[in-house]
């Protein structure tokens, strides 16, 4: 086969269905096979559609109808013929072959790949390169495709800095805890839990950044919404706060959510979800657990619980719900406390008022939850060294593994806010998958490393 040829000639299925030249060369895996009586059907996708391709003996080579009798599904094939329209064809349109070659033949299926196989998850991720020949498990990433295509189009269109950052660190980005260490010549480092330390630093030198980037997380626990390694959007902006990085992320989802509804329609209809370009609410973390007691579902202290981030859907679908004024103890050292500067000098709570010492336990970290499930969080970051310190000291760190990034802050640090959305969670949320790892090409997770 003349690859460079078949580059030049091949046409997509689905521009054969469009297309005015009769006589066109097709190249696929071979997703059925039929026979009935004198005619053999195949049923040739590749990964734009899917057309039948119609041989009848006698009307077509003899070489070829035996050879579309004998191949086995999910073998590659090159076919070239004449397009017919045809009344009984998926799609109205057939190609009648006058040449067929088998470019790589299938072995006998270890899983089932067809649209509604019933082949359980860890045996389809087990196999996943055959996995991904089926067509749902394609509209999945090719919907992600669109969310991560689409996210980084919406601040680069705005000014926003495309970065690269490092994925090895020397300490914990996110609390002392879920770090992998990696043997680094005569070093202990670690597999970056976030790009959060870098994008500061780069936004308080080059102002608004965007990037996305693998981060790895050692959560032994294994559920259907935590992976060892995924992916994160993220976003860092100087001269921010809170709220306006907010806004930027009711602009981004809704955006998304609008580009997967224009370019993956087929991709939707296939997977049967239903989207809307969400709603957005603003609530502070108090209100939800006013809320919550009210329908008496659970909430923790300093978090919200699964059946919270559930209840919150069900009383606001289609609902992108921001969470803000979020307790000091449930997030990270580097978020801003709610009285800002002013904290540093209110270490004793003698003298406070109730009022301020409600908000002394309060952030400027927020979450966002979407369709159930929390798909972000974030926050106005510390842009003071002295504050930095002692959050850090809280927090149980040591601010000696944390100089550069410490020092950072001592040479011209404009205040800044920034959040990440993880794209597998996201995708998870947006199209209702039961399971994360549906969302991966790969998995990551305590039992998973291969393929
Ligand atoms: P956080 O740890 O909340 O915040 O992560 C942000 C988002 O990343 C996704 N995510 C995960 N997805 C799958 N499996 C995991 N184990 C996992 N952990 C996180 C979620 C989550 O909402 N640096 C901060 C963000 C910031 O403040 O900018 C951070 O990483 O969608």
């Amino acid at each position: 086969m003349n690859l460079k040829k078949l580059n030049e000639k091949r046409v997509l299925v689905k521009d054969v269905f469009n297309l005015k030249s009769k006589r066109v060369e097709v190249a696929g895996w071979v997703h059925n096979t039929r026979g009935l009586g004198k005619i053999r059907f195949l049923l040739l996708r590749d990964v734009s559609g899917i057309i039948q391709i119609t041989a009848v003996k006698g009307k077509v080579d003899d070489k070829i109808f035996k050879s579309m009798d004998n191949v086995s599904r999910e073998s590659v094939v090159y076919v070239k013929g004449f397009v017919k329209d045809s009344k009984q064809a998926p799609g109205g349109r057939e190609i009648v072959p006058e040449e067929f070659e088998v470019l790589s033949f299938a072995e006998e299926l270890v899983i089932d790949v067809s649209e509604h196989s019933k082949t359980e998850l860890p045996k389809r991720l087990d196999w996943r390169c055959l996995d991904l020949h089926r067509t749902r498990t394609q509209a999945i990433f090719k919907i992600q495709s669109t969310i991560g295509s689409a996210f980084k189009n919406y601040f680069v269109d705005k000014g926003f800095i495309d970065v690269q950052l490092p994925s090895l660190i020397s300490a914990s980005s996110e609390g002392g805890t879920e770090l992998f260490e990696v043997k680094y010549f005569e070093k202990k480092i670690y597999l970056a839990q976030s790009p959060q330390l870098y994008k500061q630093m780069l936004a308080c030198a080059m102002e608004n950044i965007v990037t996305i980037t693998p981060v790895w997380r050692a959560e032994k626990h294994n559920t259907v919404r935590h992976l060892n390694e995924c992916r994160q959007m993220d976003i860092e902006m100087a001269f921010a706060d809170a709220k306006i990085v907010l806004k930027e992320m009711e602009g981004v989802v809704k955006y998304i959510v609008g580009e997967v509804i224009k370019k993956n329609k087929a991709e939707l209809d296939l997977l049967g979800v239903k989207l809307k370009v969400p709603k957005t609410k603003y609530m502070t973390f108090k209100e939800v657990a006013e809320l919550m007691k009210k329908h008496k579902v659970k909430i923790g202290d300093d978090d919200l619980t699964g059946e919270a981030e559930r209840k919150l859907d069900e009383l606001f679908s289609d609902t992108l719900v921001f969470v803000y004024d979020w307790p000091m103890k449930g997030k990270p050292f580097y978020i801003m406390p709610k009285q800002g500067q002013e904290s540093l000098r209110t270490s004793s709570k003698r003298g406070q008022s109730k009022a301020e010492k409600a908000d002394a336990e309060l952030s400027e970290g927020f979450d966002a939850i979407y369709k159930g499930m929390e798909i972000s969080s974030g926050g106005q970051r510390i842009h003071i060294p002295e504050l930095l310190e002692k959050r850090l000291k809280a927090n149980g760190l040591n601010p000696k593994d944390f100089k550069n990034y410490i020092d950072s802050f001592k040479f011209g640090a404009p205040p800044h806010a920034g959040w990440s959305i993880g794209i597998e969670r996201f995708t998870q949320a947006l199209l209702g998958l039961p399971n994360i790892r549906e969302a991966v090409l790969f998995p990551r997770d305590k039992d998973r490393l291969t393929p």
